[in-house]
């Protein structure tokens, strides 16, 4: 059963705790129960990790570069938190795994809100982009990768 991996960024794990105008009420763990249950309908495994330090999500990101290599993973979805604003080194992280697919995704739409949110390192190394759909923006990005890749598929 191949893998996909759901990844979130910095402070992503105060999701439903605190700014529910911004990101609602769902917690991390309801948001990370929904995934497992849509992955587990569609036949994938679901590994979950949520990291305020970036260097983690590095060893994440290239962990399941080699997992894709070897085929045993389909992609990721990702939410890098602030670091989509900041981080030169998750995209080399991305592009430097060459060949699995991240869909980046934000629970907020971010290009709505302050300037400094409408510049994302990440969206140029992304398969594709999913913004403003709350946390039901993680099962459309799991449903795109999917729809996209599966069984070879990179349409
Ligand atoms: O909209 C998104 O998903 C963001 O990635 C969320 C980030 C923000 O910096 C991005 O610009 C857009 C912030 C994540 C922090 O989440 C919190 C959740 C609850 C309470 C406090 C922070």
């Amino acid at each position: 059963m191949k893998k996909i991996l759901v990844l979130n960024g910095p402070n992503l794990n105060l999701l439903g705790t605190r700014e529910p105008a911004q990101y609602g009420t769902t917690t991390l763990p309801d948001v990370e129960a929904m995934c497992r249950a849509e992955c587990e309908r569609r036949g994938y495994e679901l590994e979950c990790f949520q990291s305020n330090w970036e260097g983690a999500l590095i060893d994440k990101i290239q962990e399941y570069g080699r997992l894709w290599k070897a085929g045993s993973a389909l992609g990721c979805v990702f939410n890098p938190g602030a670091f989509t604003h900041t981080s030169v080194a998750l995209h080399d992280a991305i592009k430097g795994v060459d060949g699995l697919p991240v869909i980046e995704c934000h629970i907020s739409n971010v290009h709505a809100r302050e300037a400094f949110r409408h510049h994302s390192y990440i969206s140029p190394a992304a398969a594709g982009i999913i913004v403003g759909f709350g946390v039901q923006g993680y099962l459309i990005a799991l449903d795109g990768l999917v729809r996209t890749r599966e069984n070879g598929s990179a349409a």
